[in-house]
């Protein structure tokens, strides 16, 4: 868990304003609350958590970091991730299924007109709408540029031609990427689409059955001959691949965020567990190879979380390295999470095989954490572009 806040000014600090534990023990005291009670019911059932995410949205905790002028709470990345993180620390699907809007409002954030924003953004503020990120297709996810989707120029209307996948969150609109000039380089041919999920001519197919994170809601999304006007156009054609990366700079430290939430969970499992349970005539924890494997569990969430908020407070002052530190939090926080789950289900023995424990459902949903934003090899590549350039 995060220190208390400090008036210390001096420097690199890592100590919360007033406001920011505020907002943290509101996520926390929700969690509690909201979440953890019914986790393992959703899980089983896969059913869309509707009903947590109508009483966050009461609360204010969904669309966090939509700006106050478009009636969101207008938080920090940095104060953002600290909501991730505690509605992680929960359950990670439910905590998707919130962060999804967060990342399906973000191109909008980065490219929108007032007018889009007042109406897209505006609308998920006034009521609890769910809206999603279409870019990802069957046969293009960690490389973006060479999506198949159309969208054709007819006038002053585009007609959208297309399949994308894997897509969370079925929503009121969504961001879509889709090609607008064929003939141009690739990262250039590529426009964003705000779209109404009502438009004639989309068809969701049914919810993908996936290992963990049960309850968020993840489909494939048909568009045949779906036309939008050019006010539903994202700054310029052509500006679609920056636009939708542009997005990332803001959800990767989120997402990181709540793999280090599921870490701090797996780490508090862990250690009441080994409290709880005896052999050889002493509870384990008293065993220093499970004291060891506690040991790095809590070592991971430390570093992680350092890493996470050097990313957010690096977008928040946008910082150049933002891309670099985004990755490096989003595949470091990952490796943590899934390493966390490991060791909790390890250190629960047969017990963490099993459905009584929060165990393996922390392992079976750690694993998307290294999967969805971009791959750990992803996140590599791009780290490793710029350690290339450093010492050119
Ligand atoms: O393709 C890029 C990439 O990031 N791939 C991974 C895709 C990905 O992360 N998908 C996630 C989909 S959403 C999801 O999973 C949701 S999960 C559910 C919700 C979760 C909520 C909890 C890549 C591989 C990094 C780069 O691709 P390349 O084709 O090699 O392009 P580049 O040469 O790097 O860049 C081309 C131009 O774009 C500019 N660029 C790159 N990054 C940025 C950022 N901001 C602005 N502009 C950017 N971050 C770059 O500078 C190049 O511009 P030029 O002018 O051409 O030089
Ligand atoms: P591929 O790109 O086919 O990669 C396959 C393997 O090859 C991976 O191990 C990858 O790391 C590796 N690889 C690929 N290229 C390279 C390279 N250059 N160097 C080294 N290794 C490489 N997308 C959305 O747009 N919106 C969403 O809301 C969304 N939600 C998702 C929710 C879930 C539950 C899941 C599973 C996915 C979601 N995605 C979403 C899609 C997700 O972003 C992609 O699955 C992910 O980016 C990987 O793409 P892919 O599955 O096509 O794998």
């Amino acid at each position: 868990y995060a220190s208390e806040a400090s008036e210390y000014t001096g420097g690199p600090t890592f100590e919360l304003s007033e406001e920011q534990v505020g907002i943290r023990d509101l996520a926390r005291s929700f969690t509690a609350n909201e979440i953890i009670p019914v986790a393992a019911e959703y899980d089983r059932t896969m059913k869309y958590p509707w009903e947590v995410i109508k009483k966050a949205h009461a609360e204010g905790l969904l669309n966090v970091h939509v700006p106050e002028e478009y009636g969101g709470a207008g938080l920090s990345v940095m104060s953002s991730s600290i909501v991730s993180e505690e509605l992680a620390y929960g359950c990670t699907g439910i905590q998707t299924a919130i962060e999804a809007n967060g990342l399906a409002s973000a191109p909008l954030i980065v490219a929108g007109s007032d007018a889009q924003k007042r109406s897209y953004l505006g609308r998920l503020t006034e009521e609890p709408l769910m809206c999603a990120y279409g870019v990802s297709e069957p046969g293009a996810g960690s490389d973006v540029a060479s999506i198949k989707t159309k969208a054709t120029r007819e006038g002053d209307k585009f007609v959208l031609n297309g399949q994308k996948c894997w897509i969370t969150n079925g929503g009121c609109w969504y961001f879509v990427l889709a090609k607008t000039d064929p003939t141009a380089k690739p990262h250039k041919a590529l426009s964003g689409f705000i779209v109404d999920a009502s438009t004639p001519g989309i068809t969701v197919e049914n919810k993908l059955i996936n290992m963990g994170q049960r309850c968020s809601d993840t489909r494939i999304i048909n568009f045949e001959n779906v036309v939008v006007g050019k006010e539903n156009l994202l700054g310029r054609e052509g500006d679609g691949f920056k636009i939708a990366m542009g997005a990332f700079d803001i959800t990767r430290p989120l997402v990181a965020s709540g793999a280090v939430g599921l870490a701090q969970r797996a780490l508090a499992e862990a250690a009441k567990y080994a409290h709880d349970r005896k052999t050889f005539g002493v509870p384990i924890i008293q065993h220093q190879a499970i004291g060891t494997l506690l040991a790095e569990m809590a070592i991971g969430v430390e570093t992680a979380r350092n890493a996470v908020w050097r990313a957010a407070c690096a977008k928040d002052n946008n910082d150049p390295r933002t891309t670099y530190l985004a990755s490096v939090a989003k595949a470091y926080a990952s490796r943590v999470a899934v390493t966390n789950a490991d060791k909790c289900v390890q250190i629960h023995g047969g017990a963490g095989y099993n459905t009584e424990y929060p165990a393996e459902k922390l392992f079976r949903d750690s694993k998307i954490f290294e999967l969805y934003e971009g791959t750990t090899q992803i996140q590599n590549l791009i780290v490793s572009r710029v350690v290339a350039n450093d010492y050119a």
